[in-house]
């Protein structure tokens, strides 16, 4: 914080890193909503006083500021309506869908754009209120788009960085979006975009030439954007997780218990397979329950000695495509144990709940294989914790080749999830994988997880971004 009172370093994200509670009677409490991102960023923000400015979680709740373990809060209001309009519908049932290969069909409204433009100019006003004068500015993801460019306008002194957490469309598809070259001038406003992946990059800067109103050039230095006299870096960033943290939970006393319980509750079965995701119809989940389903049927695996748990978070069950594949998933799950289940032992076991991190990380020290099969993910950190949580280098990771980690973890078996045949072959082979194959895969997707950890990430943003380090004055120039 600076003598103004303005904070120094400002982190702005649809949701703030704690959610409001309101009990029956009124009274407001707190929970720490633990995001990967939080923990990524806590120390930087904490060693610079930083501030965090995002949406407490509850709708009409107007909020005073508040300081958390050291990080100053504010809130940003969201009236009912909003929630509806903003979150649910520009973001989720929009852009969602439209970043992730249209594997569902994007809605275009315009009220529900109108109401976007609304929320991310509130967004802009909060942080401009707050900033130091010449303070860094961190926007997080595809709900603010718009942030970076109507933050520059109120503020020009600032410092803006912008990062997308999920895939950057291929050119064509984002062709479709009304609204292209608002989100296109948005994103502009900042002095660095960052995507998970080279992909994602190259998809901007072809559209961001196009679109700008003839006023951004590709020429510049590579990686740079010339807009209006300015430069925009461009750069991939792929994000990852707190490796060493989570491989030295994997290692404790009671998570070790805990996991062969979880295999003695399952009945002792010979293997056990494992996906992990927020109930999301990016995920892949009915391709996967598919191949299990076909590879029963086929007499290729046994329900004696195989079992599969898919876990699977609740997630944006207002909005009406997740409710359609939460009923074609449990649709599935009930068939398949219909057909192959005994009494006590059914092949599948499907858990809609949100589990304790712990309990999670059991989890995955219990499977023996693996499967994340997303249509389309930005980077999925589920196949990056299942890597940093085997520490005897052993179990398969079968991983679709349309997330952003395929391109980080290529000793895993990559499938494409469309290819129920290809993902049915991968999966036996994963289950009769030998151990010395599966210790050379894990061995080198280990090195690559354990090297590549979330405070590597963020550095490499913020350093792009010129922010000095702790103790440091002069800021890093670094191309990406
Ligand atoms: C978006 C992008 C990108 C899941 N179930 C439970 C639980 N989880 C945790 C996982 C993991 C996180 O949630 C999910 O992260 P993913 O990366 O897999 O997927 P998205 O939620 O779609 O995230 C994605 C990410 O942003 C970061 O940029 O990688 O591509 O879509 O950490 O472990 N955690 C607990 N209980 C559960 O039941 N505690």
């Amino acid at each position: 914080m600076d003598d103004t009172g303005g904070s120094d370093f400002i982190v702005v994200a649809n949701r703030l890193p704690v959610d409001l509670v309101v009990g029956k009677d009124g009274t407001q409490s707190w929970k720490r909503s633990p995001g990967g991102l939080v923990t990524a960023l806590e120390p930087m923000l904490r060693a610079r006083d930083g501030a965090w400015v995002g949406w407490p979680g509850v709708p009409d709740a107007e909020v005073e500021p508040l300081e958390r373990d050291g990080l100053l809060l504010h809130p940003v209001t969201l009236s009912a309506g909003e929630v509806a309009e903003y979150y649910e519908g520009f973001s989720n049932g929009t852009l969602w869908p439209l970043y992730h290969d249209v594997v569902a069909t994007p809605m275009y409204h315009r009220h529900w754009w109108h109401a976007y433009v609304r929320v991310n100019q509130r967004f802009a006003e909060a942080v401009a209120k707050v900033a130091a004068p010449d303070a860094t500015v961190w926007v997080q993801d595809y709900q603010l788009q718009l942030v970076p460019a109507n933050l520059r306008k109120l503020r020009p002194d600032l410092r803006i960085g912008f990062f997308l957490h999920i895939p950057f469309p291929p050119t064509e598809l984002f062709l479709q979006l009304p609204w292209r070259s608002q989100i296109v001038e948005g994103l502009l406003g900042a002095d660095l975009v960052g995507f998970h992946t080279p992909g994602g990059v190259r998809n901007f800067r072809w559209l961001a030439t196009r679109l700008a109103s003839g006023r951004a050039s590709g020429g510049g230095k590579p990686g740079e954007i010339g807009v209006d006299g300015r430069s925009v870096k461009v750069g991939a960033f792929p994000i990852s997780i707190d490796s060493a943290r989570l491989d030295e939970l994997a290692r404790s006393e009671s998570v070790r218990a805990r996991a062969e319980e979880i295999r003695h509750e399952l009945g002792d079965p010979k293997r056990i397979v494992l996906g992990v995701d927020r109930l999301d119809y990016t995920k892949g989940i009915s391709a996967r329950l598919r191949a299990f389903h076909e590879l029963l049927e086929d007499g290729r695996i046994s329900a004696e000695d195989t079992v599969f748990v898919q876990l699977a978070t609740p997630s944006r069950e207002r909005v009406e495509h997740y409710q359609q594949m939460r009923d074609e998933i449990e649709l599935s799950v009930g068939r398949i144990n219909g057909e192959f289940a005994k009494v006590g032992r059914p092949p599948v076991h499907y858990l809609h709940q949100a589990l304790p991190r712990e309990e999670l990380v059991a989890f995955f020290v219990a499977a023996d294989v693996m499967l994340v099969t997303p249509l389309r993910d930005g980077m999925n950190l589920v196949a990056k914790e299942y890597v940093a949580c085997r520490s005897e280098e052993t179990g398969a990771l079968v991983l679709s080749e349309f997330t952003g980690a395929a391109g980080e973890l290529s000793s895993a078996l990559l499938i494409n999830p469309h290819d129920v045949d290809g993902m049915k072959d991968a999966l036996a082979a994963a289950l009769s994988m030998d151990a010395e194959e599966s210790r050379r895969r894990m061995r080198a997707l280990r090195r690559q997880v354990l090297t590549h950890d979330v405070d590597r990430w963020a550095r490499s943003f913020l350093d792009a971004l010129g922010l000095p380090r702790p103790g440091e004055t002069v800021p890093v120039d670094q191309d990406h």
